[in-house]
């Protein structure tokens, strides 16, 4: 069967074993079902290096390696939590890295992919925090940080960031409109996938001429993992328990 999966914000981390057994047993039992895994960003609560080999990276690695070999083409495209994921990684895993943002044409529809953190650019801060942290200068000084010294760095900046996002209103955490639309019409898209918002949805865009869909991924929970499945026939939303 031709189909293509795309499930995005696992936020798998050490702590959360329920949700790496979980991706476990979705890259051996649901993926090798579909031609194309695209993990749209932030398959990691926080990646800060790809020298760091501590349980259970190893594992979901050599996971991920056994579903490429077997025939599925594996996707990645950076998250705001993952964005140190680098070619060390990809080789490991065979997965093929992509762009934010990329078009993509998916049985004949020109498909946007994305994170969805650039789409919301009402949230000037983050957006001001996503141009700082992401300059080679700032990014080569973190990785010259011990292994130690990054993960305690990633904790305060998760810390950090929680502490403002409590003080923030819902609506600037979201999508902004205008945006979602300038990028569907200098892409030519006529879909969009995305995650990052946590608000799963499947919306209708009026643009110009021809009506759009955004589908928006759901996050992974402890024992609930989702996934949208996009065939030559349409796009369905999936449950993995
Ligand atoms: O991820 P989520 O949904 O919880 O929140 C995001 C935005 N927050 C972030 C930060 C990450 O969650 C934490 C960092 C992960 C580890 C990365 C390791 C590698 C670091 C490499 C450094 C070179 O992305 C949050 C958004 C929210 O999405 C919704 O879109 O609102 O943004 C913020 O809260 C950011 C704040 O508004 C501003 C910054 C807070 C203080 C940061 C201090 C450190 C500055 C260091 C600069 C180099
Ligand atoms: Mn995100």
């Amino acid at each position: 069967m031709t189909q293509s999966l795309f499930i995005s914000d696992l936020h798998l981390s050490a702590e959360e074993t329920d949700r790496v057994r979980l991706f476990l047993r979705f890259l051996t039992d649901r993926a090798p079902l579909a031609d194309h895994l695209y993990i749209l960003g932030d398959l990691f609560d926080a990646w800060v290096g790809d020298d760091n080999m501590q349980p259970p990276i190893p594992e979901i690695k050599l996971a991920m390696h056994h579903l490429s070999d077997a025939g599925t083409r594996l996707w990645l495209m950076h998250g705001n939590r993952d964005f140190l994921i680098g070619d060390d990684f990809c080789r490991e895993t065979g997965a093929t890295l992509l762009q934010d943002p990329t078009l993509v044409d998916l049985y004949g529809t020109p498909t946007l992919l994305m994170h969805g953190d650039l789409l919301c650019s009402d949230d000037v801060a983050y957006q001001q925090f996503r141009r700082e942290i992401r300059e080679p200068e700032n990014v080569k000084v973190f990785l010259s940080h011990s292994l130690a010294q990054r993960l305690a760095l990633a904790q305060s900046y998760r810390e950090k960031s929680g502490e403002a996002k409590s003080l923030k209103p819902e609506s600037i955490m979201d999508v902004n409109q205008e945006t979602v639309k300038s990028y569907l019409i200098e892409y030519g898209a006529e879909r969009l996938i995305h995650g990052h918002t946590h608000r799963p949805a499947d919306h209708r865009i009026e643009l110009r001429t021809k009506p759009v869909q955004r589908h928006v991924l759901a996050e992974w929970r402890q024992h609930q993992a989702e996934s949208l499945c996009v065939t030559p026939e349409g796009v369905s939303r999936e449950r993995f328990r």
